[in-house]
């Protein structure tokens, strides 16, 4: 039962559901403070833009309590830990002069992972644009490939002597689409199907200029990926019919949809827009946005697949191989969050992916939001977040065993944190955190994940 020689266990957290710190040591404001501090309501949405009007002013105060955290992840037995890098930390105003004090937060923080034998991931952006890009123009401002390029470039100087794995973007989808065309996060645009596609384009710039910038001046030999989060698939049964529906869903382009994960990883991985989008979107897919050299930047090679995995959809075979979408049926198992567990995607769309593009893959999220509390013994008592990370791990298990080379796993999270739109209402942490006394305490699944560690996986047989 034992998973590969060197599986990466691990957790991930982000900069700003983290850290707070927010006006701290020359920090800059990103587009994430902005939309937090308009308490308006909404009058489209009819609520505040973040629940309760929570911000990440404070949140879990990392950035004065990173020492303890680390201890904490030490004594759960993390292999490694993946986490973000605040822009606007480092860059103030996004370009320009660089803030030393926030460049030696991160310094300081790598050191202490390395002592106690944890390794760093860094994802170089999770959505907290500097507020003073946003002001002109965002990723719609042509320069910003450019910009992403220059920031890249100063975090690498300073911490690839130490660090080997890079994320250049964390969920772009959720980015673009929630952010600029649905106008549900930062920074609340709601903008055209064509400017959707520009937007779209910059970022996938974005991202193949950073992967040359950290190739061309890594001191350690770079390990480089992203961590999009693919629509997730699963078949209704191991039928060979209901598998290729599966894929095909995964895969293919049927409606006016930005979700659909081609649009995001064909140009990464084959250098090109899937046609069958191109297709449906016709005059609204602006041609003209590609210039000569765009998609060769885009598909720079990079070394692995970051997947946030959390949910997915079941889709059988009609009598034509046609995949059909199976209604989930009530009482259907939920988190916290009501989101469905739905194990198998862990099983199915590693080797979905790996099928298509040929690329080694990590799960750099997958966990669930849970009603957790401090109980009258003092301790936190999750056995629902253990019994879904046991179900989901289990079924990883058996894509490694197809062949799939799955090389970690990351829960999301480390510790509860501010789960953006939500602020404080949702836990996904295997650390519980009392945000009135900052006071953390491990849930009995931290020392659950603790065993599995041990045993590289052993553990999670049932007996
Ligand atoms: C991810 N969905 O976002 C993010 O990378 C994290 O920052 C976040 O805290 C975590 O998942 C939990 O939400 C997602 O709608 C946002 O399915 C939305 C979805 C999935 C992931």
């Amino acid at each position: 039962m034992s998973f590969p020689k060197d599986f990466a266990w691990g957790a991930a957290t982000a900069a700003y559901q983290i850290e707070g710190g927010a006006g701290e040591d020359g920090r800059g404001p990103s587009i994430w403070d902005t939309y937090a501090h308009n308490k308006k309501i909404d009058l489209l949405r009819n609520r505040m833009n973040i629940l309760n009007g929570d911000t990440g002013d404070t949140a879990c105060d990392h950035y004065h309590r990173y020492k303890e955290d680390v201890q904490h992840m030490k004594e759960m037995g993390l292999l490694a830990y993946r986490f973000s890098i605040s822009w606007s930390r480092i860059l103030p105003e996004g370009r320009g002069k660089v803030n030393e004090k926030g460049l030696k937060f991160y310094s300081d923080l790598v050191d202490e992972l390395i002592a106690a034998g944890i390794e760093p991931y860094i994802t170089l952006f999770h959505w907290d644009l500097p507020q003073a890009l946003q002001d002109i123009g965002g990723w719609l401002n042509p320069e910003m490939p450019d910009l992403f390029g220059k920031y890249v470039k100063v975090v690498v100087d300073a911490l690839s002597d130490r660090v080997t794995y890079w994320m250049t973007l964390n969920e772009p989808q959720c980015h673009i689409i929630i952010g600029h065309i649905d106008g549900e996060c930062a920074p609340k645009q709601r903008v055209t199907d064509r400017q959707g596609f520009y937007l779209i384009h910059s970022i996938l710039k974005a991202h193949g200029k950073a992967v040359r910038i950290i190739r061309k001046y890594a001191v350690k030999k770079p390990q480089i990926g992203i961590a999009p989060n693919p629509s997730a698939y699963y078949p209704s049964t191991d039928r060979k019919e209901d598998v290729q529906a599966a894929k095909k869903m995964a895969f293919g382009i049927t409606s006016r949809n930005f979700w659909c994960s081609t649009w995001w990883l064909d140009p990464i991985f084959l250098g090109c827009y899937p046609e069958d989008g191109i297709h449906i979107f016709g005059d609204d897919f602006p041609l003209e946005m590609i210039k000569p050299g765009d998609m060769e930047m885009i598909s720079e090679p990079i070394d692995f697949l970051g997947c946030n995995f959390y949910q997915g959809t079941e889709i059988r075979a009609d009598k034509s191989g046609e995949p059909v979408i199976v209604p989930r049926k009530p009482g259907f198992d939920m988190t916290a969050f009501k989101w469905g567990v739905t194990p198998q995607i862990l099983h199915y769309m590693p080797n979905f992916l790996y099928n298509r593009y040929q690329i080694p893959i990590y799960i750099t999220e997958n966990g669930l939001s849970m009603a957790d509390w401090v109980s009258l013994d003092g301790k936190v008592h999750d056995p629902q977040r253990i019994d879904f990370m046991q179900r989901y791990l289990l079924e990883l298990k058996k894509a490694i065993d197809d062949g799939t080379p799955v090389k970690g796993y990351f829960a999301w999270s480390m510790m509860d944190n501010y789960e953006w739109s939500n602020g404080y209402t949702e836990r996904f942490g295997m650390i519980h955190v009392d945000y009135e006394t900052q006071k953390r305490t491990l849930k009995d699944s931290a020392y659950w994940y603790h065993d599995v560690i041990k045993s590289n996986g052993k553990s999670l047989l049932i007996e």
